[in-house]
């Protein structure tokens, strides 16, 4: 931790945090004249609570983004760097694509596509334990049209990774049940030009597919398909080679000592809201937001919003109790000495305001 908050978690020297510059070239990528480095970034995406975050900090060995069981917890794309001699791999965590329900949702799905727009890697996750869904067919389809776009450097479905995750929780006919589903949707995927997506009533997930970018049926022979347990790692290892087989040469486009592109604030604030999402119920994970409001390192001050008055007491717990045990579990995983102020308010619809969404990190 530093005294900076905007500073990322991976103490990084001069990489920007402005996810609006989310593409490669963001955080001014040095080539060091090794002329056979491999880099590149890879998305990781698909419906939420599908286990995406998890694989993520699986893959890095540490934890940069935050889980839980409940839906759209990823709020915000974050890249994750994983240094391996000679290799760069930049895994992008995103937020689950799902139908929309506010502006905070449209958000979220908005960010996907950006994701999409420029990879070297994507890989299309899906879960054993649930039947594959039109959401999951969007995600496959997206994910497909994406490698098959002119936006990235090679057409290429090769470069699409279908995971199945949760095999920890299905039987071993589950699990080929769903991949033999996935195939069969990819299998299905002659022109992605005239993809249906009229079920996700979202017009940013219409956008930036053209019938020029429709895929040859021969290119679908391309795709590999893994099953894996994101929680244990079972099938991770596997996974991770053909991610970074399929890499091309690149620049270094983090320093090395660079895990994780999440300021230092947002960091503090998405724990904070991770531990409110273990121990709270029904819709209220969707109201709360948090956001440091005051960094004056050890001493950090976190507000938590919630969109009712009646939610407040919820988050707080009979005599304090659920805001003392949050802060604990937070102050376990930040350095020794630092000490977490937590304190509740209230922004009606905050969901629905994007100067609320855009201030709080989303
Ligand atoms: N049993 C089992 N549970 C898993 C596995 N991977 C993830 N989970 C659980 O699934 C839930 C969702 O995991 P996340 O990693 O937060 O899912 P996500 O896809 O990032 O979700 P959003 O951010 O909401 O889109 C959590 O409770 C995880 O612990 C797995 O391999 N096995
Ligand atoms: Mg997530």
């Amino acid at each position: 931790m530093d005294t900076n908050p905007d500073q990322t978690t991976g103490h990084d020297d001069g990489a920007s945090s402005d996810r609006s510059a989310h593409g490669r070239g963001a955080t001014g990528g040095e080539n060091r004249g090794e002329g056979s480095f491999r880099s590149g970034f890879v998305a990781v995406v698909g419906r939420p609570n599908v286990g995406k975050s998890t694989l993520v900090n699986q893959i890095l060995g540490t934890k940069v983004t935050i889980t839980s069981r409940r839906p759209n917890t990823t709020r915000r794309s974050v890249r994750g760097v994983l240094h391996r001699p000679g290799v760069q791999a930049v895994l992008v965590d995103t937020p689950g694509l799902h139908r929309p329900r506010s502006a905070l949702g449209r958000r979220l799905n908005e960010q996907v596509v950006e994701a999409l727009y420029d990879l070297d890697v994507v890989v299309a996750m899906l879960d054993a334990t649930a039947s594959l869904g039109p959401g999951d067919r969007l995600v496959l389809e997206r994910a497909a049209a994406s490698c098959a776009s002119g936006s990235n450097r090679e057409r290429d479905l090769r470069r699409l990774l279908v995971v199945v995750n949760k095999v920890d929780r299905a039987t071993s006919a589950e699990v080929l049940a769903q991949l033999s589903a996935a195939h069969e949707v990819l299998e299905g995927v002659k022109n992605v030009g005239t993809l249906d997506v009229s079920g996700m009533n979202d017009e940013v997930l219409r956008q930036g597919v053209s019938h020029e970018d429709g895929l040859e049926r021969e290119q679908d022979r391309g795709v590999e398909y893994f099953a894996v347990s994101a929680r244990s790692g079972r099938g991770v290892d596997e996974l991770l080679e053909a991610v970074l087989e399929r890499l091309p040469e690149g620049p270094r486009y983090f320093p090395d000592d660079m895990v994780s592109d999440v300021p230092e604030a947002f960091w503090v604030a998405e724990l904070v809201r991770e531990q409110l999402l273990a121990r709270v119920r029904d819709e209220l994970p969707h109201s709360i937001a948090c956001r440091v409001s005051e960094w004056e390192w050890p001493r950090v001050r976190v507000e938590i919003v919630v969109e009712r008055e009646s939610q407040k007491g919820i988050v707080i717990g009979r005599g304090g109790e659920v805001l003392k045990a949050v802060g604990t579990a937070v102050r376990e995983q930040l350095p020794p000495g630092a000490f977490v102020e937590l304190y509740v308010c209230v922004e009606k619809h905050w969901q629905e305001n994007p100067e609320a969404i855009e201030r709080f990190g989303y």
